[in-house]
């Protein structure tokens, strides 16, 4: 099977419409017997058509053309939709007033707008989420949200339902930051394990060290690029908005948990990382999808033919 494997969409339905234009088939819909596509998760928030963008790819994964996994957007949502187990009358994600300027309703009130009136919609949509792997091993190509960490998803499996998902009742544990750290440091929390692969790996920097971010805003932790082997130290690893503050950075060794040994040994893809500039490739077989559709960028795609090492032609947007 070949793939077209599409990054961050963020309710942009309307960019979603325009980039499957590409990927239809004779008869003028998305069937193919060798192609699907690939929805690498992050379908929801910040943009104006949420239900509709939903309302794609589901359609398309439940008619079989094609496949997705889950972001941290859509597993924020249903963390913001399930009951607190033990907390009568809360959710697992909290549900801050409106108007308190709280960023976690204010990063979800797109969707929340289209949804919150319409209760069973609502519920079915969670309930489809729910059905998302997080990430996906397939012949010749790996998919995962934010990052592949073989660690740490071979301890999340034994957890999971066969398919990959997050079983009901690990709900409340994947969401919500342990009280306690396990005695055992060596194995990551079922929060940290599941933050890392939807979220990436964020560390903090040394003491007394920062960047400004794009709105002057003072950062001490870091994202990292993890996929780079060669980045070891906070200079060469850290993901800036501005390559202006790299040279602030330390270019001391970053701890060694924030650096994967796995071997990349096939194509791997992931969205998440809101990049910017021409869409490319970030080594022989990785790239990012995610251009920042959901703030003005171009949502982007990958046309997959089979390749081990891919090509820069290849991403359509
Ligand atoms: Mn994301």
């Amino acid at each position: 099977m070949n793939y077209d494997i599409i990054g961050d969409i963020h309710g942009h339905a309307e960019k979603l419409a325009n980039l499957l234009g590409y990927c239809k088939n004779k008869n003028g819909d998305w069937h193919h017997s060798e192609r699907q596509v690939i929805f690498l998760g992050d379908f929801i928030d910040r943009g104006q058509h949420q239900l509709e963008t939903v309302k794609i790819a589901r359609d398309m994964v439940e008619a079989g053309a094609a496949l997705a996994i889950l972001g941290n957007h859509e597993l924020n949502a249903i963390a913001w939709h399930t009951p607190h187990p033990k907390r009568k009358g809360e959710f697992l994600r909290p549900h801050p007033p409106h108007q308190s300027g709280d960023k976690n309703r204010d990063q979800h009130q797109a969707f929340l707008n289209e949804v919150e009136h319409l209760h069973d919609t609502h519920k079915d949509i969670i309930e489809w989420f729910q059905t998302l792997p997080l990430w996906l091993d397939l012949p010749g190509i790996r998919v995962v949200h934010a990052c592949w960490h073989q660690q740490y998803m071979d301890f999340l499996k034994p957890h999971l339902a066969p398919d990959g998902t997050i079983p009901q009742a690990l709900l409340h544990d994947v969401t919500n930051e342990p009280d306690s750290v396990a005695e055992d440091a060596a194995m990551p929390s079922l929060f940290e394990a599941v933050e890392t692969l939807c979220k990436g790996i964020e560390i903090a920097l040394p003491t007394g060290h920062f960047f400004l971010d794009k709105d002057g805003v003072k950062r001490t932790n870091t994202r990292v690029r993890w996929w780079d082997k060669s980045a070891l130290t906070y200079r060469q690893a850290a993901i800036l908005p501005d390559e202006a503050e790299r040279e602030r950075l330390p270019d001391s060794p970053i701890p060694e948990q924030a650096r994967l040994n796995f071997p990349i040994d096939k194509p791997l893809f992931f969205g998440h990382y809101w990049m910017t500039g021409s869409p490319s490739q970030l080594s022989e077989n990785v790239a990012c999808l995610d251009y920042s559709a959901g703030k003005g960028g171009d949502l982007v795609a990958y046309r997959w033919d089979g390749e081990a090492t891919l090509d820069n032609s290849k991403f359509i947007f």
